[in-house]
Protein backbone atom coordinates (compact mmCIF):
# COMPACT_ATOMS: atom_id res chain seq x y z
CA UNK A 1 0.00 0.00 0.00
CA UNK A 2 1.55 3.29 -1.00
CA UNK A 3 1.15 5.06 2.74
CA UNK A 4 3.70 3.27 3.60
CA UNK A 5 1.91 1.01 6.29
CA UNK A 6 2.35 -2.46 4.84
CA UNK A 7 5.93 -3.75 4.67
CA UNK A 8 6.83 -5.70 1.42
CA UNK A 9 10.46 -6.62 1.40
CA UNK A 10 12.27 -9.53 -1.44
CA UNK A 11 15.56 -10.83 -1.87
CA UNK A 12 17.23 -10.98 -5.33
CA UNK A 13 15.50 -14.17 -7.08
CA UNK A 14 18.87 -16.20 -7.12
CA UNK A 15 20.61 -18.14 -10.57
CA UNK A 16 19.53 -21.67 -10.26
CA UNK A 17 22.57 -22.90 -12.57
CA UNK A 18 24.01 -23.85 -9.35
CA UNK A 19 23.73 -24.51 -5.59
CA UNK A 20 23.39 -21.85 -3.08
CA UNK A 21 26.55 -20.73 -0.98
CA UNK A 22 26.75 -18.76 2.10
CA UNK A 23 26.42 -15.16 0.34
CA UNK A 24 23.07 -15.99 -0.87
CA UNK A 25 22.00 -17.35 2.30
CA UNK A 26 23.02 -14.03 3.84
CA UNK A 27 20.97 -12.08 1.75
CA UNK A 28 17.75 -14.51 2.60
CA UNK A 29 18.87 -13.94 6.46
CA UNK A 30 19.08 -10.08 6.54
CA UNK A 31 15.99 -9.88 4.40
CA UNK A 32 14.25 -12.61 6.84
CA UNK A 33 15.53 -10.95 9.83
CA UNK A 34 13.94 -7.65 9.38
CA UNK A 35 10.03 -9.57 7.55
CA UNK A 36 9.96 -11.39 11.03
CA UNK A 37 10.57 -7.82 13.15
CA UNK A 38 7.92 -6.28 11.28
CA UNK A 39 5.86 -9.07 11.20
CA UNK A 40 6.41 -9.55 15.34
CA UNK A 41 5.69 -5.66 15.55
CA UNK A 42 2.31 -5.81 13.70
CA UNK A 43 3.30 -4.40 10.98
CA UNK A 44 1.36 -6.09 7.87
CA UNK A 45 4.33 -7.71 5.85
CA UNK A 46 5.44 -9.64 2.83
CA UNK A 47 7.99 -11.37 2.50
CA UNK A 48 8.91 -12.88 -1.13
CA UNK A 49 12.29 -14.51 -2.27
CA UNK A 50 12.65 -17.17 -5.34
CA UNK A 51 14.52 -18.40 -8.79
CA UNK A 52 16.03 -16.81 -11.59
CA UNK A 53 15.58 -19.66 -14.29
CA UNK A 54 15.75 -18.19 -17.85
CA UNK A 55 18.40 -17.35 -19.82
CA UNK A 56 21.45 -18.08 -21.72
CA UNK A 57 23.34 -19.52 -18.62
CA UNK A 58 20.81 -21.42 -17.41
CA UNK A 59 20.62 -22.98 -20.73
CA UNK A 60 24.34 -23.68 -21.21
CA UNK A 61 24.73 -25.61 -18.25
CA UNK A 62 21.31 -27.40 -18.51
CA UNK A 63 22.84 -28.36 -21.98
CA UNK A 64 26.08 -29.54 -20.37
CA UNK A 65 24.08 -31.60 -18.22
CA UNK A 66 22.34 -33.66 -20.82
CA UNK A 67 19.11 -32.12 -19.24
CA UNK A 68 16.07 -30.05 -20.81
CA UNK A 69 16.42 -26.34 -18.60
CA UNK A 70 13.01 -26.75 -16.97
CA UNK A 71 14.21 -30.14 -15.67
CA UNK A 72 17.92 -28.29 -14.59
CA UNK A 73 15.72 -25.69 -12.75
CA UNK A 74 13.46 -28.16 -11.02
CA UNK A 75 15.96 -30.26 -10.14
CA UNK A 76 17.83 -27.00 -8.55
CA UNK A 77 14.81 -25.81 -6.94
CA UNK A 78 13.99 -28.90 -5.18
CA UNK A 79 17.07 -30.55 -4.15
CA UNK A 80 18.61 -26.86 -3.22
CA UNK A 81 17.24 -24.01 -3.42
CA UNK A 82 13.79 -24.33 -1.57
CA UNK A 83 15.95 -26.69 1.43
CA UNK A 84 17.84 -23.51 2.22
CA UNK A 85 15.22 -21.97 3.28
CA UNK A 86 14.41 -24.74 5.98
CA UNK A 87 18.13 -24.76 6.59
CA UNK A 88 18.42 -21.43 7.82
CA UNK A 89 14.85 -20.75 9.10
CA UNK A 90 13.57 -18.40 6.24
CA UNK A 91 10.05 -17.26 6.30
CA UNK A 92 9.07 -16.65 3.05
CA UNK A 93 5.66 -15.46 2.27
CA UNK A 94 5.55 -16.39 -1.13
CA UNK A 95 8.23 -18.22 -3.48
CA UNK A 96 8.24 -17.10 -7.29
CA UNK A 97 9.82 -18.69 -10.04
CA UNK A 98 10.19 -17.16 -13.34
CA UNK A 99 8.73 -20.41 -15.40
CA UNK A 100 6.07 -19.94 -12.84
CA UNK A 101 2.84 -19.23 -15.87
CA UNK A 102 1.38 -15.91 -13.36
CA UNK A 103 5.14 -15.13 -13.93
CA UNK A 104 5.54 -15.34 -18.11
CA UNK A 105 1.97 -14.18 -18.76
CA UNK A 106 2.50 -11.01 -16.48
CA UNK A 107 6.00 -10.42 -17.71
CA UNK A 108 4.12 -9.85 -21.40
CA UNK A 109 1.20 -8.07 -20.50
CA UNK A 110 3.91 -5.77 -18.83
CA UNK A 111 6.08 -5.36 -22.32
CA UNK A 112 3.06 -5.20 -24.51
CA UNK A 113 2.06 -1.64 -21.98
CA UNK A 114 4.99 -0.55 -22.61
CA UNK A 115 5.43 -1.32 -26.36
CA UNK A 116 1.65 0.08 -26.85
CA UNK A 117 3.04 3.61 -25.18
CA UNK A 118 5.53 3.62 -27.67
CA UNK A 119 8.50 2.93 -25.01
CA UNK A 120 9.86 -0.21 -27.41
CA UNK A 121 11.63 -0.41 -31.09
CA UNK A 122 14.02 -2.29 -32.48
CA UNK A 123 17.33 -1.74 -33.73
CA UNK A 124 20.47 -3.55 -33.86
CA UNK A 125 23.07 -4.27 -31.62
CA UNK A 126 26.24 -4.90 -30.98
CA UNK A 127 28.42 -5.68 -28.36
CA UNK A 128 30.38 -7.69 -25.50
CA UNK A 129 28.04 -9.76 -23.78
CA UNK A 130 29.19 -11.72 -20.32
CA UNK A 131 26.84 -14.90 -19.55
CA UNK A 132 27.84 -14.64 -16.14
CA UNK A 133 26.68 -11.61 -15.58
CA UNK A 134 23.77 -12.25 -18.39
CA UNK A 135 24.90 -8.45 -19.09
CA UNK A 136 25.97 -6.70 -21.86
CA UNK A 137 29.53 -4.67 -21.07
CA UNK A 138 31.64 -1.38 -22.02
CA UNK A 139 34.94 -1.59 -23.04
CA UNK A 140 35.60 -0.23 -19.53
CA UNK A 141 34.04 -3.08 -17.63
CA UNK A 142 36.84 -5.42 -19.11
CA UNK A 143 40.11 -6.34 -17.99
CA UNK A 144 43.32 -8.51 -19.26
CA UNK A 145 42.45 -12.09 -18.83
CA UNK A 146 45.20 -13.88 -16.89
CA UNK A 147 46.54 -17.96 -16.87
CA UNK A 148 44.28 -19.83 -19.71
CA UNK A 149 42.44 -16.73 -20.70
CA UNK A 150 46.23 -14.76 -20.73
CA UNK A 151 45.73 -12.29 -24.37
CA UNK A 152 41.90 -12.20 -24.07
CA UNK A 153 39.51 -9.30 -22.67
CA UNK A 154 37.43 -11.06 -19.43
CA UNK A 155 34.83 -9.90 -17.34
CA UNK A 156 36.09 -7.53 -14.41
CA UNK A 157 33.40 -9.90 -12.19
CA UNK A 158 33.68 -13.59 -13.31
CA UNK A 159 37.58 -13.42 -15.16
CA UNK A 160 36.06 -15.02 -17.80
CA UNK A 161 36.00 -13.95 -21.71
CA UNK A 162 33.09 -12.17 -22.97
CA UNK A 163 31.47 -13.01 -26.35
CA UNK A 164 31.06 -10.12 -29.03
CA UNK A 165 27.64 -10.38 -30.07
CA UNK A 166 25.69 -8.81 -32.54
CA UNK A 167 21.94 -8.91 -32.83
CA UNK A 168 18.68 -7.34 -34.08
CA UNK A 169 16.48 -6.93 -30.60
CA UNK A 170 14.10 -4.62 -29.45
CA UNK A 171 15.23 -1.57 -27.21
CA UNK A 172 13.50 -0.09 -24.22
CA UNK A 173 13.74 3.79 -25.00
CA UNK A 174 15.57 4.28 -21.43
CA UNK A 175 17.33 7.22 -22.19
CA UNK A 176 14.05 8.89 -21.71
CA UNK A 177 14.25 8.34 -18.14
CA UNK A 178 17.70 9.92 -17.16
CA UNK A 179 16.54 12.96 -15.79
CA UNK A 180 13.53 11.20 -13.81
CA UNK A 181 15.65 8.81 -12.17
CA UNK A 182 18.06 11.54 -10.97
CA UNK A 183 15.04 13.49 -9.80
CA UNK A 184 14.13 10.52 -7.68
CA UNK A 185 17.37 9.98 -6.10
CA UNK A 186 17.42 13.82 -5.40
CA UNK A 187 13.84 13.93 -4.00
CA UNK A 188 14.31 10.71 -2.27
CA UNK A 189 18.16 9.98 -1.04
CA UNK A 190 16.56 7.45 0.98
CA UNK A 191 15.78 5.66 -2.52
CA UNK A 192 19.06 3.90 -2.86
CA UNK A 193 21.21 3.07 0.20
CA UNK A 194 23.62 2.67 1.53
CA UNK A 195 25.48 5.80 0.71
CA UNK A 196 28.19 4.75 -0.94
CA UNK A 197 25.58 2.64 -3.50
CA UNK A 198 23.51 5.57 -3.59
CA UNK A 199 27.02 7.87 -4.67
CA UNK A 200 27.81 5.09 -7.64
CA UNK A 201 24.30 4.90 -9.08
CA UNK A 202 24.25 8.50 -9.35
CA UNK A 203 27.23 9.43 -10.88
CA UNK A 204 26.30 6.41 -13.21
CA UNK A 205 23.09 8.11 -13.95
CA UNK A 206 24.41 11.36 -14.58
CA UNK A 207 27.07 10.52 -17.59
CA UNK A 208 23.44 9.85 -19.01
CA UNK A 209 21.68 6.42 -19.90
CA UNK A 210 21.44 4.66 -23.37
CA UNK A 211 18.60 2.73 -24.39
CA UNK A 212 18.48 -1.02 -23.37
CA UNK A 213 18.64 -4.13 -25.53
CA UNK A 214 15.78 -6.28 -24.54
CA UNK A 215 15.31 -9.12 -26.20
CA UNK A 216 17.18 -12.37 -27.47
CA UNK A 217 17.08 -14.07 -31.07
CA UNK A 218 20.06 -16.65 -30.77
CA UNK A 219 18.20 -18.90 -28.16
CA UNK A 220 14.66 -19.38 -27.22
CA UNK A 221 15.25 -20.48 -23.26
CA UNK A 222 13.01 -17.01 -21.88
CA UNK A 223 9.82 -15.87 -22.07
CA UNK A 224 8.45 -14.85 -25.67
CA UNK A 225 8.21 -11.10 -26.32
CA UNK A 226 4.40 -11.16 -27.34
CA UNK A 227 4.07 -10.11 -30.85
CA UNK A 228 7.25 -11.33 -31.89
CA UNK A 229 8.19 -14.81 -30.89
CA UNK A 230 10.64 -15.47 -32.44
CA UNK A 231 12.90 -12.95 -29.47
CA UNK A 232 12.73 -13.99 -25.89
CA UNK A 233 13.06 -11.43 -23.10
CA UNK A 234 16.00 -10.37 -21.86
CA UNK A 235 16.62 -12.48 -18.30
CA UNK A 236 17.09 -9.37 -16.73
CA UNK A 237 14.15 -7.31 -17.72
CA UNK A 238 12.10 -10.89 -16.99
CA UNK A 239 13.67 -11.47 -13.41
CA UNK A 240 13.23 -7.76 -12.55
CA UNK A 241 9.57 -8.50 -13.27
CA UNK A 242 9.22 -11.18 -10.67
CA UNK A 243 8.32 -8.25 -7.91
CA UNK A 244 5.14 -7.11 -9.26
CA UNK A 245 4.18 -10.49 -10.65
CA UNK A 246 4.26 -12.02 -7.40
CA UNK A 247 2.81 -9.18 -5.91
CA UNK A 248 -0.42 -10.10 -8.32
CA UNK A 249 0.12 -7.36 -11.20
CA UNK A 250 -1.84 -7.94 -13.84
CA UNK A 251 -4.35 -10.68 -12.20
CA UNK A 252 -5.22 -9.87 -8.56
CA UNK A 253 -5.29 -5.89 -8.49
CA UNK A 254 -6.66 -6.14 -4.23
CA UNK A 255 -3.32 -7.80 -3.93
CA UNK A 256 -1.05 -5.55 -5.84
CA UNK A 257 -2.67 -2.20 -4.31
CA UNK A 258 -2.04 -3.42 -1.21
CA UNK A 259 1.20 -4.42 -1.04
CA UNK A 260 3.14 -2.88 -4.34
CA UNK A 261 6.28 -0.95 -3.49
CA UNK A 262 8.42 -3.41 -2.18
CA UNK A 263 11.81 -2.61 -0.21
CA UNK A 264 14.48 -4.77 -1.93
CA UNK A 265 17.46 -5.92 -0.86
CA UNK A 266 19.83 -7.01 -2.87
CA UNK A 267 23.71 -7.26 -2.91
CA UNK A 268 25.80 -4.22 -4.41
CA UNK A 269 26.60 -6.18 -7.44
CA UNK A 270 23.17 -6.13 -8.91
CA UNK A 271 22.04 -2.62 -7.00
CA UNK A 272 22.51 -1.07 -10.34
CA UNK A 273 19.62 -3.07 -12.07
CA UNK A 274 17.42 -2.60 -8.94
CA UNK A 275 18.11 0.89 -8.76
CA UNK A 276 18.38 2.38 -12.62
CA UNK A 277 16.92 -0.51 -15.35
CA UNK A 278 14.36 -1.69 -12.73
CA UNK A 279 12.49 2.06 -11.91
CA UNK A 280 12.78 2.97 -14.95
CA UNK A 281 11.07 0.43 -16.35
CA UNK A 282 8.79 1.09 -13.59
CA UNK A 283 7.98 5.01 -14.77
CA UNK A 284 7.53 4.05 -18.14
CA UNK A 285 4.56 1.38 -17.06
CA UNK A 286 3.13 4.64 -14.83
CA UNK A 287 3.45 2.20 -11.70
CA UNK A 288 4.91 3.21 -8.81
CA UNK A 289 8.75 2.76 -8.11
CA UNK A 290 10.21 0.66 -5.30
CA UNK A 291 10.09 1.94 -1.61
CA UNK A 292 14.00 1.48 -1.33
CA UNK A 293 16.64 -0.31 -2.60
CA UNK A 294 19.49 -1.26 -0.25
CA UNK A 295 22.66 -3.00 -1.91
CA UNK A 296 24.54 -4.79 1.33
CA UNK A 297 28.25 -5.47 0.86
CA UNK A 298 30.02 -8.61 0.01
CA UNK A 299 31.14 -11.79 1.65
CA UNK A 300 34.47 -11.78 0.92
CA UNK A 301 37.11 -15.35 1.06
CA UNK A 302 40.91 -14.36 0.68
CA UNK A 303 39.75 -10.57 0.02
CA UNK A 304 37.48 -11.72 -2.99
CA UNK A 305 33.76 -11.72 -3.29
CA UNK A 306 32.71 -15.59 -2.28
CA UNK A 307 31.62 -16.70 -5.40
CA UNK A 308 30.24 -20.19 -7.45
CA UNK A 309 32.19 -19.32 -10.45
CA UNK A 310 35.44 -18.49 -8.70
CA UNK A 311 34.51 -22.05 -6.30
CA UNK A 312 34.91 -20.25 -3.22
CA UNK A 313 31.73 -20.89 -2.26
CA UNK A 314 31.21 -22.57 1.52
CA UNK A 315 27.34 -24.02 1.75
CA UNK A 316 25.28 -23.08 4.03
CA UNK A 317 24.63 -26.64 5.79
CA UNK A 318 28.71 -26.67 6.54
CA UNK A 319 28.09 -23.85 9.21
CA UNK A 320 24.53 -24.99 9.98
CA UNK A 321 25.12 -28.87 11.01
CA UNK A 322 27.69 -27.64 13.21
CA UNK A 323 27.26 -24.46 15.03
CA UNK A 324 22.87 -24.48 14.13
CA UNK A 325 20.98 -22.25 11.95
CA UNK A 326 20.50 -19.88 15.10
CA UNK A 327 24.42 -19.00 14.96
CA UNK A 328 24.03 -18.93 11.37
CA UNK A 329 21.59 -15.95 11.68
CA UNK A 330 23.58 -14.55 14.50
CA UNK A 331 27.00 -14.43 13.13
CA UNK A 332 26.14 -12.96 9.88
CA UNK A 333 23.97 -10.40 11.10
CA UNK A 334 26.37 -9.35 14.43
CA UNK A 335 29.69 -9.76 12.72
CA UNK A 336 29.29 -7.87 9.59
CA UNK A 337 27.77 -4.04 9.42
CA UNK A 338 24.90 -4.13 6.86
CA UNK A 339 25.87 -2.26 4.26
CA UNK A 340 29.72 -3.07 4.16
CA UNK A 341 31.96 -6.00 3.09
CA UNK A 342 32.75 -8.57 5.88
CA UNK A 343 34.87 -11.53 5.86
CA UNK A 344 33.88 -14.61 6.78
CA UNK A 345 36.16 -17.05 8.84
CA UNK A 346 35.21 -20.07 10.57
CA UNK A 347 37.69 -18.66 13.99
CA UNK A 348 35.51 -15.53 14.22
CA UNK A 349 32.39 -17.78 13.84
CA UNK A 350 33.43 -20.05 16.35
CA UNK A 351 34.54 -16.93 18.98
CA UNK A 352 31.62 -15.12 19.01
CA UNK A 353 29.24 -18.88 19.65
CA UNK A 354 31.31 -19.70 22.39
CA UNK A 355 31.74 -16.13 23.95
CA UNK A 356 28.31 -14.02 22.84
CA UNK A 357 25.76 -16.87 22.11
CA UNK A 358 26.68 -19.49 24.83
CA UNK A 359 28.33 -17.40 27.36
CA UNK A 360 26.71 -14.11 27.22
CA UNK A 361 23.10 -14.92 26.22
CA UNK A 362 22.88 -18.91 27.03
CA UNK A 363 24.43 -18.93 30.32
CA UNK A 364 22.70 -15.85 31.44
CA UNK A 365 19.24 -17.52 30.63
CA UNK A 366 20.31 -21.31 32.25
CA UNK A 367 21.71 -19.29 35.24
CA UNK A 368 18.64 -17.51 36.03
CA UNK A 369 16.81 -20.27 35.44
CA UNK A 370 18.33 -22.83 37.39
CA UNK A 371 17.99 -19.96 40.34
CA UNK A 372 14.24 -19.90 40.45
CA UNK A 373 14.23 -23.53 40.05
CA UNK A 374 16.12 -24.16 42.81
CA UNK A 375 14.82 -21.32 45.08
CA UNK A 376 11.35 -20.97 43.96
CA UNK A 377 10.32 -24.23 42.52
CA UNK A 378 10.06 -22.95 39.09
CA UNK A 379 7.40 -20.32 40.68
CA UNK A 380 8.49 -16.65 39.36
CA UNK A 381 8.32 -14.50 42.78
CA UNK A 382 6.98 -11.63 43.18
CA UNK A 383 8.66 -8.35 43.78
CA UNK A 384 8.96 -6.60 47.03
CA UNK A 385 10.24 -2.60 46.74
CA UNK A 386 12.83 -1.74 43.98
CA UNK A 387 16.12 -0.45 44.26
CA UNK A 388 18.23 1.91 41.65
CA UNK A 389 19.74 -1.43 40.08
CA UNK A 390 15.95 -2.93 39.01
CA UNK A 391 14.78 0.06 38.14
CA UNK A 392 18.14 0.99 36.00
CA UNK A 393 17.69 -3.05 34.09
CA UNK A 394 13.98 -1.78 33.34
CA UNK A 395 14.92 1.30 31.93
CA UNK A 396 17.86 -0.19 29.68
CA UNK A 397 14.62 -3.17 28.75
CA UNK A 398 12.74 -0.12 27.68
CA UNK A 399 15.94 1.95 25.74
CA UNK A 400 16.51 -0.95 23.77
CA UNK A 401 13.47 -2.00 23.02
CA UNK A 402 12.83 1.75 21.26
CA UNK A 403 16.34 1.83 20.02
CA UNK A 404 16.44 -1.49 18.50
CA UNK A 405 13.49 -0.55 16.32
CA UNK A 406 14.94 2.50 15.18
CA UNK A 407 17.62 1.01 13.62
CA UNK A 408 15.67 -1.70 11.76
CA UNK A 409 13.71 1.16 10.25
CA UNK A 410 17.14 2.06 9.22
CA UNK A 411 18.03 -1.53 8.12
CA UNK A 412 21.02 -1.46 10.53
CA UNK A 413 20.60 -4.93 11.56
CA UNK A 414 23.96 -5.22 13.55
CA UNK A 415 23.31 -1.85 15.41
CA UNK A 416 19.84 -3.47 16.64
CA UNK A 417 21.62 -6.73 17.73
CA UNK A 418 24.74 -4.45 19.26
CA UNK A 419 21.37 -2.76 21.14
CA UNK A 420 20.22 -5.59 22.39
CA UNK A 421 23.38 -6.88 23.73
CA UNK A 422 23.59 -3.91 25.94
CA UNK A 423 20.11 -5.58 27.65
CA UNK A 424 22.24 -9.31 27.97
CA UNK A 425 25.25 -7.41 29.46
CA UNK A 426 23.34 -5.20 31.60
CA UNK A 427 21.69 -8.61 33.02
CA UNK A 428 24.77 -10.14 33.30
CA UNK A 429 26.43 -7.19 35.26
CA UNK A 430 23.21 -7.13 37.61
CA UNK A 431 23.17 -11.15 38.39
CA UNK A 432 26.57 -10.85 39.40
CA UNK A 433 26.72 -7.85 41.62
CA UNK A 434 23.13 -8.79 43.25
CA UNK A 435 24.55 -12.10 43.68
CA UNK A 436 21.29 -14.11 44.40
CA UNK A 437 23.22 -16.93 45.49
CA UNK A 438 24.68 -15.14 48.19
CA UNK A 439 20.93 -13.40 49.01
CA UNK A 440 19.82 -17.27 48.95
CA UNK A 441 21.64 -17.96 52.13
CA UNK A 442 20.11 -15.06 54.38
CA UNK A 443 16.83 -15.60 55.16
CA UNK A 444 16.38 -12.09 56.03
CA UNK A 445 17.25 -10.76 51.88
CA UNK A 446 14.28 -12.98 50.52
CA UNK A 447 12.54 -9.99 49.80
CA UNK A 448 15.72 -8.63 47.32
CA UNK A 449 15.86 -12.27 46.05
CA UNK A 450 12.98 -12.26 45.03
CA UNK A 451 12.37 -8.85 43.41
CA UNK A 452 16.24 -9.75 41.94
CA UNK A 453 15.38 -13.02 40.24
CA UNK A 454 11.96 -11.29 39.20
CA UNK A 455 13.61 -8.71 37.52
CA UNK A 456 16.54 -10.76 36.14
CA UNK A 457 13.05 -13.06 34.65
CA UNK A 458 11.51 -9.69 32.85
CA UNK A 459 14.62 -8.86 31.26
CA UNK A 460 15.10 -12.26 30.22
CA UNK A 461 11.34 -12.45 28.24
CA UNK A 462 12.20 -8.84 26.86
CA UNK A 463 15.37 -10.62 25.21
CA UNK A 464 13.77 -13.39 24.03
CA UNK A 465 10.82 -11.28 22.32
CA UNK A 466 13.62 -9.24 20.83
CA UNK A 467 15.54 -11.77 19.67
CA UNK A 468 13.28 -14.15 18.24
CA UNK A 469 13.30 -12.48 14.50
CA UNK A 470 17.14 -13.24 14.87
CA UNK A 471 17.53 -16.31 16.69
CA UNK A 472 13.81 -17.60 16.70
CA UNK A 473 14.97 -21.28 17.53
CA UNK A 474 17.02 -20.57 20.61
CA UNK A 475 13.74 -17.64 21.30
CA UNK A 476 11.30 -19.79 21.45
CA UNK A 477 12.71 -22.35 23.50
CA UNK A 478 13.53 -19.77 26.02
CA UNK A 479 9.92 -18.70 25.91
CA UNK A 480 8.68 -21.65 26.39
CA UNK A 481 10.71 -21.95 29.41
CA UNK A 482 9.53 -18.67 30.93
CA UNK A 483 6.30 -19.75 30.56
CA UNK A 484 5.67 -17.04 27.88
CA UNK A 485 1.55 -16.74 27.04
CA UNK A 486 1.08 -17.57 23.56
CA UNK A 487 2.68 -18.01 20.21
CA UNK A 488 6.46 -15.88 20.70
CA UNK A 489 5.85 -14.98 17.57
CA UNK A 490 2.53 -12.42 18.39
CA UNK A 491 4.28 -10.73 21.52
CA UNK A 492 3.90 -7.33 20.42
CA UNK A 493 7.90 -6.60 19.72
CA UNK A 494 7.65 -2.54 20.13
CA UNK A 495 6.29 -3.04 23.47
CA UNK A 496 8.11 -6.62 24.66
CA UNK A 497 8.95 -5.97 28.23
CA UNK A 498 4.87 -6.04 28.38
CA UNK A 499 5.51 -9.70 27.80
CA UNK A 500 3.64 -12.32 30.03
CA UNK A 501 3.99 -15.59 31.78
CA UNK A 502 2.02 -17.97 32.86
CA UNK A 503 4.08 -17.45 36.69
CA UNK A 504 6.48 -20.65 36.02
CA UNK A 505 9.26 -21.55 34.52
CA UNK A 506 10.76 -24.82 33.59
CA UNK A 507 13.83 -26.35 33.18
CA UNK A 508 16.01 -25.12 30.35
CA UNK A 509 18.20 -27.21 28.31
CA UNK A 510 21.50 -25.24 26.95
CA UNK A 511 20.16 -22.92 24.92
CA UNK A 512 23.46 -23.03 22.85
CA UNK A 513 25.13 -26.09 23.21
CA UNK A 514 29.22 -26.82 23.32
CA UNK A 515 30.69 -26.91 19.95
CA UNK A 516 34.06 -29.63 19.32
CA UNK A 517 36.68 -27.45 18.34
CA UNK A 518 39.71 -28.95 15.63
CA UNK A 519 41.46 -29.51 18.86
CA UNK A 520 39.90 -31.40 20.49
CA UNK A 521 39.25 -29.39 23.36
CA UNK A 522 35.05 -28.84 23.79
CA UNK A 523 33.71 -25.25 23.77
CA UNK A 524 33.93 -24.38 27.15
CA UNK A 525 35.31 -20.23 27.54
CA UNK A 526 38.57 -21.43 27.97
CA UNK A 527 38.62 -23.36 24.74
CA UNK A 528 36.55 -20.38 23.08
CA UNK A 529 39.11 -18.15 23.95
CA UNK A 530 41.78 -20.77 22.09
CA UNK A 531 39.74 -20.64 19.06
CA UNK A 532 39.12 -17.10 18.51
CA UNK A 533 41.29 -15.61 16.61
CA UNK A 534 41.42 -11.91 15.36
CA UNK A 535 37.62 -11.60 15.49
CA UNK A 536 37.02 -8.28 17.02
CA UNK A 537 35.82 -9.64 20.19
CA UNK A 538 37.82 -12.39 20.43
CA UNK A 539 40.91 -13.24 22.11
CA UNK A 540 43.52 -14.18 20.35
CA UNK A 541 44.16 -17.39 19.61
CA UNK A 542 46.58 -20.69 17.63
CA UNK A 543 46.29 -21.13 13.74
CA UNK A 544 43.44 -24.21 12.92
CA UNK A 545 41.21 -23.47 15.73
CA UNK A 546 37.77 -23.86 14.52
CA UNK A 547 34.85 -25.84 14.48
CA UNK A 548 35.51 -29.28 14.05
CA UNK A 549 33.07 -29.96 11.35
CA UNK A 550 34.48 -26.93 9.40
CA UNK A 551 37.52 -26.87 7.40
CA UNK A 552 39.63 -25.00 9.95
CA UNK A 553 40.09 -21.56 8.34
CA UNK A 554 39.41 -19.76 5.20
CA UNK A 555 42.61 -20.83 3.51
CA UNK A 556 41.24 -24.47 3.88
CA UNK A 557 37.51 -23.15 2.35
CA UNK A 558 39.34 -21.48 -0.68
CA UNK A 559 41.10 -24.74 -1.20
CA UNK A 560 38.66 -27.41 -1.02
CA UNK A 561 35.75 -25.72 -1.85
CA UNK A 562 33.00 -26.65 0.50
CA UNK A 563 29.77 -25.96 -2.58
CA UNK A 564 29.56 -28.97 -4.54
CA UNK A 565 28.72 -28.04 -7.50
CA UNK A 566 25.95 -29.90 -9.06
CA UNK A 567 26.70 -29.93 -12.58
CA UNK A 568 29.09 -27.58 -15.15
CA UNK A 569 28.81 -23.74 -13.77
CA UNK A 570 28.94 -22.75 -17.04
CA UNK A 571 29.28 -18.74 -16.12
O1 LIG B 1 22.26 -11.82 -9.69
N1 LIG B 1 28.35 -11.83 -0.62
O2 LIG B 1 21.44 -13.89 -9.07
P1 LIG B 1 22.69 -14.55 -8.33
C1 LIG B 1 27.11 -11.38 -0.36
N2 LIG B 1 19.47 -13.69 -10.74
N3 LIG B 1 26.04 -11.68 -1.12
C2 LIG B 1 26.23 -12.48 -2.17
C3 LIG B 1 27.51 -12.98 -2.50
C4 LIG B 1 28.59 -12.63 -1.67
N4 LIG B 1 29.82 -13.07 -1.88
N5 LIG B 1 27.37 -13.74 -3.61
C5 LIG B 1 26.06 -13.71 -3.95
C6 LIG B 1 21.41 -12.70 -9.73
N6 LIG B 1 25.37 -12.94 -3.09
C7 LIG B 1 20.11 -12.47 -10.44
C8 LIG B 1 19.24 -11.57 -9.59
S1 LIG B 1 16.98 -10.23 -9.14
C9 LIG B 1 15.74 -9.64 -10.10
C10 LIG B 1 17.94 -11.20 -10.22
C11 LIG B 1 23.93 -12.68 -3.13
O3 LIG B 1 22.30 -15.97 -8.11
C12 LIG B 1 23.66 -11.18 -3.25
O4 LIG B 1 22.35 -10.93 -2.83
O5 LIG B 1 23.96 -14.27 -9.03
C13 LIG B 1 23.76 -10.99 -4.76
O6 LIG B 1 23.16 -9.79 -5.20
C14 LIG B 1 23.00 -12.21 -5.23
O7 LIG B 1 23.40 -13.25 -4.30
C15 LIG B 1 23.31 -12.62 -6.65
O8 LIG B 1 22.67 -13.84 -6.90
Amino acid sequence: MSDGSSFYITTPIFYVNDVPHIGHAYTEVAADVLARWHRQAGDPTWFLTGTDEHGQKILRTATANGVTPKEWADRLVETAWQPLLATIDISNDDFIRTTDERHEVNVQLFLQRLFDAGYIYTGEYEGFYCVGCEEYKQPSDLVDGTGLYEGQQVCAIHSKPVELLQERNYFFRMSDFTQPLLDLYEANPNFVQPESVRNEIVSFVRQGLTDLSISRQTFDWGVKVPWDDTHVVYVWFDALLNYITAAGYGYDDEKFERLWPATHIVGKDIARFHAVIWPAMLMAAGLEVPTQVFGHGWLLVGGEKMSKSKLTGIAPNQITDTFGSDAFRYYFMSAINFGQDGSFSWEDLSARYQAELANGFGNLASRVIALVNRYFDGEIPNPGVSEGADERVRTVERRVVAEADEAISRLAIHEALSTIWQLVDELNGYITAQEPWALAKKPEMLDRLQTVLFTAIRGLGTLAVLLSPIIPEAATKLWTTLGGVGDITDVPLRTAYHWETDGKVWPLEPLFPRVETIDGSDGTAAAAASAAPNGPKGPKAPAGGGAKRGPESIDAATKAPAVHPVGTDAS
